[in-house]
This record gives C-alpha cells, structure tokens and sequence, in this order.
C-alpha cells in the first residue's frame, strides 16, 4: 500500500465498517509491518466476527454493532512500539505493535490487507468507507525540518 515502510512517529489508521443484520462471515482487517507479501508479521489484526459476534484482536474483543457504520481506529506509536485499537470510539486493545516476529522488520507500517472470510452461509456483504492514515509528524515538515537544519549549518560557517 506505501511507497516505503514507516518506520518512525505516529500512525493513525481510521475507517468506517458497516455489517448488515445477519452477516455471519469474518471481516479479517490485516495490518502489516512489512510490505508486500511474504512475512506474515502482523502488528493488528482485528477480526469482526459477524457469527460470534465479537471484534476480535488476539485475546481482546468487544461487541459488534450490526445496521451502524461503525469505526475502527488503530493508533499506532513506532517509537514507543504501542497499538491501541478502538470500535465504536471505545479502546478494547492495547498492547504492543511489534507483537509478532519481535525485532524483524520493526517497528514499521508496511501495507494493509482486508478481506473476508468464512463462515458465510448468508452471503452478507459487509462494508467499508471512509479510510484514512495520519502520519506524525507527516513525512513533508519532516523534510522541511532537514532543510530548517541544513540552512543553519550554512550559516554559522559565514
Ligand atoms: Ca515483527
């Protein structure tokens, strides 16, 4: 999904999720360190389970909202290694980023992957809108921080 992994700051990732009554599939939100395929190194994987009822990220659930659009926001700290995942604008994950294959390719957003699953003997569709990744500090005032710095350099040497 990114031109590079992002390896430093804070990433937000937010959108809205929409499951109909009787959506019985999984909605599998994939959140990778790396990018591409390969590695399987996850940092957030939440899972709406339409059959249990339950958003699920590893040992964290909360219930599900059918007939609403919904958010589900991952905050992302990649100095501190910290997730917190929200539904509905109430946290019901927090832990570490770099939860699996510690120290490979981390701490790093490398891409997103999002699909369905089984079961889904209804044929439900479920929905999402309104994506959005925030980057602190965004990637341009970093880079005008450099040039801030070079430009100082330049001007104590006169
Ligand atoms: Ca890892």
């Amino acid at each position: 999904m990114f031109g590079a992994p992002i390896t430093s700051g804070q990433v937000t990732i937010a959108f809205q999720t929409y499951l109909p009554g009787g959506y019985d599939a999984h909605l599998a939100l994939y959140h990778s360190q790396v990018a591409g395929n390969g590695a399987f190194d996850t940092g957030g994987f939440p899972v709406l389970q339409g059959d249990t009822g339950l958003i699920v990220n590893g040992a964290s659930s909360a219930a599900l909202v059918f007939d609403a659009w919904t958010e589900v926001k991952l905050e992302i700290d990649l100095d501190a290694d910290t997730l917190d995942i929200s539904y509905g604008g109430v946290v019901f994950h927090s832990g570490a980023w770099d939860n699996t294959d510690p120290g490979a390719n981390s701490p790093s957003v490398g891409g997103i992957n999002w699909w369905q699953a089984g079961p889904n003997s209804s044929g439900t569709s479920a929905y999402i809108d309104d994506i959005s990744l925030t980057q602190v500090p965004e990637p341009s005032s970093a880079a005008l921080l450099g040039l801030g710095g070079l430009a100082l350099i330049l001007r104590r040497r006169k």
